[in-house]
């Protein structure tokens, strides 16, 4: 199965809002499991199809040490989130080499429909309820970048589109 192209930030595509799954049909499973492949093979913990330019609520995430725990999130729905908040370091598959500071909701309750269409509601802290704060982002068009001041995101914007066009010689 194809590993496939991640959009770079700047990309305005980047920028989209996702629309809901209406069935999780073989068109699903299989975007699922390219995602899944993707996602392992960039070393990354997490990949919402916008990042892939498909604009479907659809999310993978892997933060198990030895990467065999992945976790599928289709239309996820935020039921509940603390008020205590946590701020730690991101990165983003989209936005390569860049980490930074960014403060989230410790805990998190989400439902969402699991890789075999089936309703599920996970309750997450740590590293795994920043990840689906994150990748929910992405499907609202969102990228974590935008939470830092101006000045860092037009800094981070100007190194990644210098190093596009040096990748494309
Ligand atoms: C989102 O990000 C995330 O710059 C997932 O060169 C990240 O998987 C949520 C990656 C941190 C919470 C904390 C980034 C791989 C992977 C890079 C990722 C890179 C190679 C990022
Ligand atoms: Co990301």
């Amino acid at each position: 199965m194809p590993i496939l192209d991640i959009l770079r930030f700047p990309d305005p595509r980047l920028n989209k809002v996702a629309r809901p799954v209406t069935v999780v049909d073989s068109r699903i499973k299989a975007l699922v499991a390219d995602m899944l492949e993707t996602m392992y093979d960039a070393e990354g913990i997490g990949l919402a199809a916008t990042q892939i330019d498909v604009h479907e609520r659809v999310i993978v995430i892997d933060v198990s040490e030895e990467r065999d725990r992945p976790l599928v999130l289709i239309n996820p729905e935020l039921e509940w989130s603390s008020s205590e908040r946590v701020k730690g370091d991101e990165g983003c598959l989209s936005v390569p080499g860049i980490y930074d500071g960014v403060e989230r909701a410790a805990s998190i309750r989400v439902s969402a429909l699991d890789g075999d269409g089936h309703t599920r509601t996970i309750e997450a802290e740590g590293l795994l309820a920043v990840c689906v704060q994150h990748e929910m982002d992405h499907l609202m068009g969102k990228v974590f970048v935008e939470y830092l001041s101006p000045l860092k995101r037009n800094r981070i914007k100007t190194k990644l589109l210098k190093q596009q066009k040096e990748a494309r010689g």
